[in-house]
């Protein structure tokens, strides 16, 4: 899927600003409140999560849908002659898109876009736009809710009541943000038009051949050209379908990016695509960029800011790329969904390495034992009483890697955030998924699952059969034995020389400790500045003693809004940095090791 950009044949009408707003109170569909202008509307930002922009635990905890409005206007001689295709980039969770009041869309799933052609729906002046979107999740979407809180007083559900407003009860740690995250755009392209690109790089010595393959509509000649940053062209090629030769390549590297633009004409159609030319593979036990030996050196991450929420936020995501380098980090996580295209082209751009994740976050059933159903003890992947995400799992890979296939800085898939990946089901769930990743990725990256810390060993996790790279989520010295550090030095290193056995390359997903800023002591205690650096510590010991580690990603980059529970003071506070960016002493401690680590052959 492209991006909308301009060019000599397209236009790009960003409709971000302040839209109409309104929550339903039950009866906005039976009311049909899409076919006329909102009464009492309020104000709303667009692209934002909508839930810190007004006051009140009703308005932030609004449980299913809000109604979005605004109008639109398209001049005739454009609809007349373009195709015209409206495009969100994320409504998170459900979308239905009314234009003038019928409905001409419906979309699940809240971190990837979707389009829908609009020329021949949309007449002369004013035309009313309405998108209502919900917030539920439940076993049948990804992220997954649950019946019950996850990590709450969950004694209130065990002793029998239910809350007499229905709630959400996210089965994972961050807060339930929705809304129109990200920008709604109305773009142009001629009615014979480009679709898709599709890229695969082969690299051989000084020199590369890009293969090539477009998806086109309509007739025309089709011509692709490259240019290199100078805007020299290094090589062109006619066809649908074939290989560009490209003497001397400049390779994407880590930390030194490099973008060609690959610039395609299809009959009165053109695209340019930055794109950047890397190999990625698993050898061994080591994870090979342009052949050599890399070190992951970074974070997961949210999309998390005060008050946007999972909104679209240009600065932040300059000033994290800033503070990722200032800090001598690598590489970034989309922990726990897709993240924005803005955040995936500055990636590229600025040569930082991403694992890229799907929204499958949650698929564990087992979690917290069984606290989510109510102690009913339901298995994950019982086919009856299950899981039911199965297929819309397979959805949201098929448009992560439509959407993120061209992308240098991926260089790995996740399929999934610590589901039970060790329960009976796992494996038939699981490998299926994998297969599809696998096919659909023209470059054949890496696939992982993060693994969570109950799945044990490689004897009892799927992930090490399924994983190209074992990923770790692990908590030795948190909520694995903390405050004690030396027990779970042990323990780590005791599971670490199990996974080293079976020769595939590992990387630690997570790893943290929840630290409040500003909170000091001369002994260590949970929860200091001090403890979160000593805990880092510990773990930093134990990884330099395996050569198969090949990566650290610690948890979090910044603290992150959540549900309220017991463990979680204004959100989960595990950040090296706070929610506004400011360094906790670990953010300096990273920075000295960070920085006396290089990207490349570390270990050998
Ligand atoms: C892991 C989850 C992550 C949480 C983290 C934590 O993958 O989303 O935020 O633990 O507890 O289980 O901080």
């Amino acid at each position: 899927m492209l991006y909308p950009i301009m060019s000599n044949s397209r236009t790009v009408t960003d409709l971000s600003g302040v839209w109409e707003f309104k929550l339903d109170d039950g009866k906005g569909f039976e009311q049909e409140w899409f076919k006329e202008k909102l009464t009492d509307p309020m104000t709303m930002p667009v692209p934002a999560s909508y839930n810190d922009l007004k006051e009140g635990v009703g308005f932030r905890d609004h449980y299913g849908w809000v109604f979005y409005q605004r109008s639109i206007a398209v001049p005739r001689f454009v609809r007349e002659t373009q195709r015209v295709v409206l495009r969100c980039d994320a409504v998170t969770h459900v979308a239905k898109v009314y234009l003038n009041g019928e409905l001409i869309g419906e979309h699940k799933g809240g971190f990837l876009p979707f389009e829908i052609e609009v020329q021949d729906k949309l007449r002369d002046g004013d035309n009313l736009l309405t998108i209502a979107v919900s917030n539920i999740i439940d076993y049948t979407t990804l992220p997954v809710g649950g019946q019950s809180a996850m990590m709450s007083n969950a004694s209130i559900a065990g002793r029998g009541y239910r809350p007499r407003k229905k709630q959400n009860y996210p089965n994972f740690d961050f807060f339930n943000y929705c809304g129109i995250t990200r920008p709604v755009r109305l773009y142009t392209t001629p009615k014979d038009y480009l679709k898709d690109i599709t890229l695969l790089a082969d690299v051989k010595g000084s020199a590369a051949d890009l293969a090539y393959d477009l998806d086109v509509v309509g007739n025309g000649e089709a011509k692709v050209e490259v240019y290199d940053r100078e805007g020299r062209k290094v090589a062109q090629s006619e066809g649908l379908k074939g290989s560009l030769h490209i003497e001397n390549v400049q390779l994407w590297q880590p930390l030194a990016a490099y973008l060609y633009e690959v610039r395609v004409t299809f009959g009165e159609d053109v695209y340019t695509l930055p794109y950047g030319i890397r190999t990625v593979k698993v050898e061994g036990t080591r994870f090979l960029i342009n052949g050599k030996p890399f070190y992951f050196k970074g974070y997961g991450k949210h999309e998390d800011t005060f008050p946007g929420g999972r909104g679209m936020n240009l600065p932040m995501y300059v000033k994290d790329i800033s503070l990722m380098k200032w800090q001598g980090a690598n590489s970034f996580r989309c922990s726990h969904y897709p993240y924005s295209e803005e955040m995936m082209r500055l990636a590229d751009e600025e040569g930082i390495v991403v694992i890229d994740e799907t929204p499958a976050v949650g698929v564990n059933f087992d979690f917290g034992g069984g606290a989510n159903f109510n102690g009913q003890r339901v298995k994950t992947f019982d086919k009856e009483h299950g899981i039911q995400t199965f297929e819309h799992h397979k959805d949201v890979i098929r448009d992560l890697v439509a959407r993120d296939k061209n992308h240098a800085c991926v260089v790995m898939w996740n399929i999934a955030n610590e589901p039970d990946s060790y329960t009976e089901g796992a494996y038939e769930y699981f490998k299926p998924l994998y297969d599809l990743c696998r096919e659909l990725d023209p470059e054949k990256r890496p696939c992982t699952l993060t693994s969570v810390q109950m799945a044990g060993g490689p004897d009892t996790d799927i992930s090490a059969k399924l994983s190209d790279v074992i990923c770790l989520n692990r908590y030795y010295g948190w909520y694995v034995g903390g405050p004690d550090l030396e027990g779970p030095e042990e323990l780590l290193r005791a599971e670490l020389q199990q996974w080293e056995k079976l020769g595939k390359p590992l990387v630690f997903t997570e790893f943290g400790a929840d630290t409040v800023m500003g909170l000091h002591d001369t002994t260590p205690v949970m929860y200091s500045e001090e403890y979160q650096v000593e805990y880092y510590k510990m773990n930093s010991r134990v990884f330099d003693e395996f050569a198969f580690v090949v990566g650290e990603q610690v948890w979090n980059f910044a603290d992150f809004a959540t549900s309220q529970s017991l463990v979680r003071v204004q959100g989960n506070k595990k950040g090296l940095f706070t929610r506004d960016r400011k360094p906790k002493l670990a953010a300096h401690y990273y920075r000295e090791r960070w920085n006396s680590i290089p990207d490349f052959g570390y270990k050998e």
